[in-house]
């Protein structure tokens, strides 16, 4: 049975299991799950997949949520000698510390100043900022470090589709990184040598952006966590 991930059109975790079935010329059914409408709020969807969160990856009933668990298992299962999730066990453990580190910290804090207002009613704070600007500063020292041209090798990785999509939110706001020297080198050598890569994210910002000049009515979602922002009709 082919592969069918439970996506949403313009969230990073997504654009990122794509990204990798793309590379990997893994045949896929792409199945949207609509944000807006509460799609993945539903009994059903929590069937597949208990925190309510999209992606999720289904192989022949067997169901995955959390990207980074869905990147790891597409690299182990179908495609274990591929220079995307690499097998020695220090170069692995490069990919995955990248991994936690985009989940717990540059995901973590970016979304929370650049997505999170666009959708909910969220104001973007110095504070805020203050985390943004760490989460920069770490990973810029983690690039000079290391000295590789991608995030954890010389090669393309599992874990650079997940920081490249976390700092396209960057971009979709228009914040300027160029300060971070390594990080917008790395930024744009992505954008020019894996276009097709690029084409999944630009879409994808270009969504957030029209969301950011028609800002999102989510009240009907009734939201458990989020403050949803009424917009008033015009
Ligand atoms: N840690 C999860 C996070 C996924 C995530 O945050 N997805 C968002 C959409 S981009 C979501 O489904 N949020 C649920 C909600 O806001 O109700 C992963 O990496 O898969």
């Amino acid at each position: 049975m082919v592969l069918k991930l439970y996506a949403v059109s313009d969230g990073p975790p997504s654009l990122s299991v794509r990204q990798l079935l793309h590379q990997l010329e893994i045949p896929f059914e792409l199945i949207n799950v609509d944000y807006g409408k509460g799609e993945h709020m539903t009994a059903d969807y929590a069937k597949m997949n208990p925190q309510k969160e999209i992606p999720v990856l289904e192989d022949d009933g067997f169901y995955l949520g959390e990207s980074n668990a869905i990147l790891q298992y597409i690299c182990d299962k179908y495609k274990p000698d591929s220079y995307m999730y690499p097998r020695d066990p220090k170069s692995r453990a490069l990919v995955n510390h990248r991994l936690c580190f985009n989940l717990s910290t540059y995901y973590a804090n970016i979304s929370a100043y650049t997505m999170a207002p666009i959708f909910f009613d969220y104001e973007r704070t110095e504070f805020g900022l203050k985390k943004v600007n760490m989460a920069l500063d770490v990973f810029e020292t983690y690039l000079e470090r290391l000295g590789t041209s991608h995030a954890a090798s010389e090669k393309l990785t599992i874990a650079d589709l997940q920081l490249f999509n976390s700092t396209m939110t960057l971009e979709a706001i228009d914040f300027d990184f160029r300060k971070y020297k390594k990080i917008h080198t790395w930024y744009n050598n992505f954008k020019q040598n894996y276009p097709d890569l690029w084409k999944i994210s630009e879409d994808a910002m270009k969504e957030i952006k029209y969301f950011i000049a028609n800002p999102p009515d989510l009240t009907h979602l009734n939201h458990p966590i989020h403050p949803a922002r009424q917009i008033k009709k015009k």
